[in-house]
């Protein structure tokens, strides 16, 4: 690869084993315009997929796959998601043309043998086949069979289009799986927060791509949580399922991190720049004259003679030197604060479910929900303003339930009716909350500091799922007293809590409208339970609005 420069080695003395890849301008983010979910009833699918009968899709990418590796090395990658031994794991088999995918996929999937090996004399593997064909969004196509378990994917090296392991397998045709097979595949990191005493309580959270899930996954607790640590088990997927104690158990399908690397750095995440500061790959970032990588938010100015993604020399009227979506791709045993969980085969048990949106206004920082039913409907409505992760406007409000919006492999409904049959299952569900770290002022600047100082929030989280701490009541859910939160060391003003800790009544009443609209797309398939929790927090807003 670096022969014929794939890959660019970057400085072996201070970034060893690390290369940077740039990949074709037009190939920077996933493509979820042309990501469909083939069915053969277009119900199956659901109106928030994009859809192609099976035989069409099948009719469509041939003639583009025939031929398409012709001079090329076709590797094939057997790959194990889950812990070695674990019964909960799941294999994976991917034909790929791209050397690159093949070395992306070796860090964030155990690779090779420890995969053969678990599918023993089965069958039972989820096929993918990827070639780059030529490269022309026109010829770009990331299909999904989810009778056949299969994903073609042409056209497109980048990340969550061509490594068919993660989004494509280990969510959409897993949900297919879990779903069938009574679990659940959810965009989500899991974290561990141990306590001065040595106790650990272990979280999910489910956010939208690029809202911060790596920096939550690697958090620092800042001086006032002196004797507290975070360990991370995962930063992007969670396989969950209910166990024999009835409480919810989690893995981490991955072994690495395919992070968004603008916005990284020493101080927002000491953790992944340490992680990812050898044996990695850095797509679409910017380099520096001594080969080190770049990007905006890595902690230093822009120096003289920087190269930006596209390999030409940066000037600032360039705008970014690294693309918004530029990735470090990292094996997450290299992390300091990884978890011996990644590789416990019976997974970590869950107190906390966190959703998690990006809302400049009106989601408060943090509540929680009365109940499963009513979690489930916190999740299901989520919102969130669109990130660079996928091609299309920025900044954009879209519904996203449960941060799945494009990576649910069957029809949303149905998702929605399995998370309540799931919770019939759970004599001891985890509790349920929203976060919004990301809510601003009038001037568009953050309310609240984010990064280490969310374990502010994660406490009075690990407290409510104890039992424990003060919450008020209120329409939407129950929101932390102020009193309760542990802020310590913070200068927050009155007026910021306030704005941070209360719900917007008004504007409430449109935002459920909004929802409503997103659920009646459903029609009948819409699960009932979900339609009366949305009228019940109208019902109770009328009541303190009069
Ligand atoms: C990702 C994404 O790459 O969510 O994890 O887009
Ligand atoms: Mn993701």
């Amino acid at each position: 690869m670096v022969r014929s420069r794939t890959l660019l080695e970057l400085n072996q003395q201070a970034y060893p084993g690390c290369f940077l890849h740039r990949s074709n301008p037009n190939d920077v983010a996933r493509t979820e315009h042309l990501t469909f979910i083939c069915t053969e009833d277009r119900e199956d699918a659901g109106p928030t997929n994009n859809w192609m009968a099976p035989a069409d899709a099948r009719g469509r990418l041939e003639p583009l796959f025939r031929g398409s590796m012709r001079g090329r090395t076709m590797y094939v990658v057997p790959y194990l998601m889950g812990p070695a031994g674990s019964p909960f794991s799941r294999v994976g088999v991917e034909l790929t043309d791209s050397p690159y995918v093949v070395a992306s996929l070796r860090v964030m999937t155990r690779m090779g043998r420890v995969a053969t090996e678990q599918l023993g004399t089965s069958e039972m593997f989820a096929p993918g086949l990827h070639s780059l064909g030529d490269l022309d969004p026109e010829r770009r196509f990331i299909m999904h069979f989810p009778r056949e378990r299969l994903v073609w994917s042409i056209g497109s090296g980048y990340g969550g289009n061509a490594l068919l392991s993660k989004k494509c397998f280990a969510l959409r045709i897993a949900g297919v799986m879990a779903r069938e097979e009574g679990w659940l595949a959810e965009h989500m990191l899991i974290v561990g927060i141990e306590d001065p005493t040595g106790r650990i309580t272990y979280v999910t959270a489910a956010f939208p791509s690029a809202c911060g899930k790596t920096n939550l996954a690697m958090l620092i607790p800042p001086a006032a949580f002196e004797g507290y640590k975070v360990w991370t088990v995962g930063d992007d997927i969670a396989w969950l399922r209910v166990g024999d104690d009835g409480r919810l158990w989690a893995i981490n399908p991955e072994a690495g991190f395919f992070g968004v690397a603008p916005g990284t750095g020493p101080k927002s995440n000491p953790n992944a720049m340490a992680t990812l500061d050898r044996n990695s790959l850095l797509t679409n970032v910017a380099m520096t004259p001594d080969r080190l990588p770049w990007w905006e938010g890595i902690g230093t100015e822009p120096p003289p003679g920087l190269i930006d993604w596209q390999g030409r020399a940066w000037s600032a009227k360039n705008g970014k030197a690294a693309h918004p979506n530029s990735r470090f791709t990292t094996p997450a045993k290299q992390c300091p604060t990884i978890s011996p969980a990644l590789d416990d085969p019976k997974g970590v048990p869950i107190s906390a479910i966190i959703f998690g949106g990006r809302r400049a206004r009106l989601t408060p920082l943090v509540y929680q929900s009365r109940d499963w039913e009513h979690g489930v409907f916190l999740g299901a409505s989520m919102g969130s303003e669109t990130t660079a992760a996928a091609t299309g406007a920025v900044g954009v409000l879209r519904r996203d339930p449960m941060a799945m919006l494009p990576f649910c492999g069957y029809n949303t409904a149905d998702y929605f009716a399995h998370w309540l049959a799931m919770g019939r299952r759970l004599t001891h569900p985890p509790a349920i909350f929203t976060v919004n770290w990301f809510r601003t002022d009038s001037d568009g600047k953050f309310l609240w500091p984010g990064f280490g100082e969310n374990i502010r929030v994660l406490d009075w989280i690990i407290r409510r799922s104890r039992g424990e701490g003060i919450a008020i009541t209120t329409p939407i859910g129950l929101l932390p007293a102020v009193r309760d939160l542990n802020l310590e060391g913070l200068a927050l003003t009155d007026k910021t809590l306030a704005e941070l800790l209360s719900p917007d009544i008004p504007a409430w009443n449109a935002e459920l409208d909004e929802q409503e609209r997103f659920f009646k797309q459903f029609g009948s398939r819409m699960p009932q339970g979900l339609i009366n929790q949305l009228s019940d927090v109208r019902t109770q807003l009328n009541r303190v609005a009069d």
